[in-house]
């Protein structure tokens, strides 16, 4: 079964190309314009096994922001596009993952339903040109798009770059679980019915 998805979306603020394979090998080939956060989605694909493309070209003669928080929407709604109708998908999935000082902690629910719950303070404003403040606007925005519930938690940490690092790939290594196939899951994994 394929379950790859594809978007390009223009606005006057970006213009963002996307594509993902939720079945890939972790190869990607990510130009957002900011340094730190193809770092970080680069980490995500790798870590989650997903193959992912992102070309962004954002008003970061702005700032950032429109540039990471369109990243959340598109990203949200590649997701919720390629795991398709959810039949046979374990749904749920979690992580802690350590990071030196750094321990996140990320739990996901397919569900339908958006919703961030972040429980995370940066010691530092800036990492390289990324404003840290950027991380929950981001989540906010996959949750939302891919309808999905996304908790975030920092157990422990004190570097923002290893603290942000261990958040993107927490959610890789949660999402992976989540979207992964149980041949015990017949239909979708709800006693509604539909997810
Ligand atoms: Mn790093």
């Amino acid at each position: 079964m394929d379950r790859t998805a594809e978007i390009k979306r223009v606005t006057k603020e970006t213009d963002i190309y996307m594509k993902l394979n939720l079945n890939g090998e972790g190869k990607s080939c990510i130009n957002t314009g900011i340094g730190f956060f193809d770092h970080m989605l680069e980490g995500f694909s790798k870590h989650g096994f997903f193959d992912l493309e992102v070309k962004i070209k954002g008003d970061l003669e702005v700032d950032g922001h429109h540039t990471v928080e369109d990243a959340g929407i598109v990203l949200g709604t590649v997701i919720k596009e390629a795991v398709g109708d959810k039949k046979g998908i374990k749904r749920y999935g979690y992580f802690v993952l350590p990071m030196d000082d750094a321990l996140a902690l990320c739990a996901v629910d397919l569900c339908g339903r958006p919703y961030l719950q972040f429980d995370c303070d940066f010691p530092n404003d800036l990492v390289g040109s990324f404003d840290t403040s950027l991380v929950k606007e981001f989540f906010y925005a996959v949750s939302y798009n891919a309808a999905m519930n996304i908790h975030i938690k920092m157990l422990s940490g004190d570097n923002s770059h290893h603290m942000i690092e261990a958040i993107f790939k927490a959610f890789a290594k949660a999402l992976d679980m989540a979207v992964s196939m149980d041949e015990r899951i017949k239909d979708v994994l709800s006693t509604k019915g539909s997810l």
